[in-house]
């Protein structure tokens, strides 16, 4: 299938590109560059040192015989957005490309306001143009576990029964999300729903949990196609974050009681569950929502598997409580369904020793980009 990854130059969207184009589909990679512009505004950089787009498409050309296309510019930018599309005629769009930072959201009213016009109105623009000539083009969008929050029962997915005075429907399920940026994802759903009632667009939200990992078959072939790997404070993420800690000697760093449950999978998983989405388009009209995560663990639970798994390679790591720079539970219910891509055939790979292993020896033999300033959060929720 002819496949446009928007954020392709991202962390899912780059390995999930190769993936695709591995696995024989022809695929474009859409992408403005602009998270490598944040990234030296901030003053933060991947763990790995990430080639240029071009770079990374012409060796991957070298070593498989394979083209993807680029254009790069904004979904913000319409005309380019159209353009874009009408040259490349896409079957399916996996829409990556968005702000996916929470702390990054939080930063002021500046970074609130660029998330959410860069995300919403990036997707709304992508909603217009499929509307007005790739009626029948299949959106894939990626939206969050965070889009449902903590709430005291369990988490369906997308949608949940209700009976309320003696009368019955199925309804969106509610919505109470922690950032700006989860929000941006809860309007985004909003729009893309009422585009696919509206006209007929077909759609899938993929709620994805945390991502964790760095290495696919296809960016592991050659130091070239290496993935991103943030660790920063506004970037990084738990688990991939307490692996590079513990690289380094840096006490892992968990906010409050770590008690806070999150739903993950490993960044081989994420490239799987898009190929099984876009292979298995939603109906015309129909907004698909599948929860995209294989476990759950604690923030608590995470710190303990790493300190576990660093010792068995000699390395001594203490874990710290910070004072929690979020507002958030931090004991509380979690319990979310994820059977419908398992049902279409996902085989997860369950966070294991061996991949713990391998993420930390990744890390060590990254460490010396370490620029430990940017470990700690800096960012607060609170006024
Ligand atoms: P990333 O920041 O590594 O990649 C996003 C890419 O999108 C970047 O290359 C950026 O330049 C591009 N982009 C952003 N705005 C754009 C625009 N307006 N026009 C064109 N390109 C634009 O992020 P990621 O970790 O790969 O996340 C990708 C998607 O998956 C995001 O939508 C994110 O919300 C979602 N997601 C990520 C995780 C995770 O753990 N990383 C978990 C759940 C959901
Ligand atoms: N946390 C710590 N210590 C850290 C980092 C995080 O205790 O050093 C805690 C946070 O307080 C939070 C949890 O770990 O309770 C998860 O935080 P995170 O930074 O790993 O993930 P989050 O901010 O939720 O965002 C990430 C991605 C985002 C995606 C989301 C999926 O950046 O794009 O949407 O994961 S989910 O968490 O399911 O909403």
């Amino acid at each position: 299938m002819k496949v446009l990854v928007i954020g392709g130059d991202g962390y899912c969207g780059w390995a999930t590109a190769l993936y695709l184009s591995n696995r024989g589909h022809d695929v474009a990679i859409l992408d403005s560059l602009v998270r490598r512009h944040w990234d030296s505004q901030l003053k933060i950089e991947t763990l790995t040192p990430i080639a240029p787009i071009q770079r990374r498409l012409q060796r991957w050309y070298e070593l498989t015989g394979k083209r993807i296309e680029l254009f790069i510019g904004d979904i913000n930018d319409y005309p380019f957005l159209s353009e874009a599309m009408h040259q490349f005629e896409p079957e399916a769009v996996v829409h990556f490309g968005e702000q996916r930072s929470a702390p990054f959201s939080m930063i002021d009213r500046e970074h609130a306001v660029l998330t959410q016009a860069n995300n919403v109105i990036g997707n709304l623009n992508l909603l217009y143009i499929l509307k007005e000539d790739f009626p029948d083009c299949h959106l894939v969008k990626l939206g969050t576990m965070g889009e449902y929050g903590t709430p005291n029962i369990d988490i369906e997915e997308g949608y949940i029964t209700i009976e309320h005075n003696g009368r019955k429907d199925t309804l969106p399920y509610p919505k109470q999300p922690g950032s700006f940026y989860h929000l941006s994802k809860v309007h985004d759903s909003h729009n893309i729903q009422f585009a696919c009632k509206i006209w007929g667009l077909r759609a899938t939200d993929l709620n994805q949990g945390i991502v964790y990992g760095v290495l696919t078959e296809e960016t592991g072939m050659d130091e070239l196609l290496v993935n991103r790997l943030d660790y920063d404070g506004i970037y990084g993420t738990a688990l991939n974050r307490f692996c590079i800690q513990a690289a380094i000697g840096h006490p892992l760093t968990v906010y409050g009681k770590g008690g806070q449950t999150r739903a993950l999978l490993d960044i081989r998983d994420t490239v799987r569950c898009i190929e099984i989405a876009v292979e298995n388009p939603a109906d015309a009209g129909e907004f698909r929502v599948f929860n995209q995560f294989t476990e759950m663990f604690s923030v608590a639970d995470l710190a303990l598997k790493v300190q576990q798994a660093s010792s068995a390679l000699g390395l001594k790591v203490e874990i710290d409580h910070l004072e929690n720079p979020r507002v958030e539970l931090e004991d509380h219910y979690f319990n979310a369904k994820n059977t419908k891509l398992i049902d279409l055939g996902l085989q997860p790979h369950n966070l294991s020793d061996s991949l713990l292993d391998s993420l930390l020896n990744f890390a060590i033999k990254y460490k010396g980009r370490v620029d430990k300033d940017q470990i700690l959060p800096k960012v607060r929720w609170r006024r």
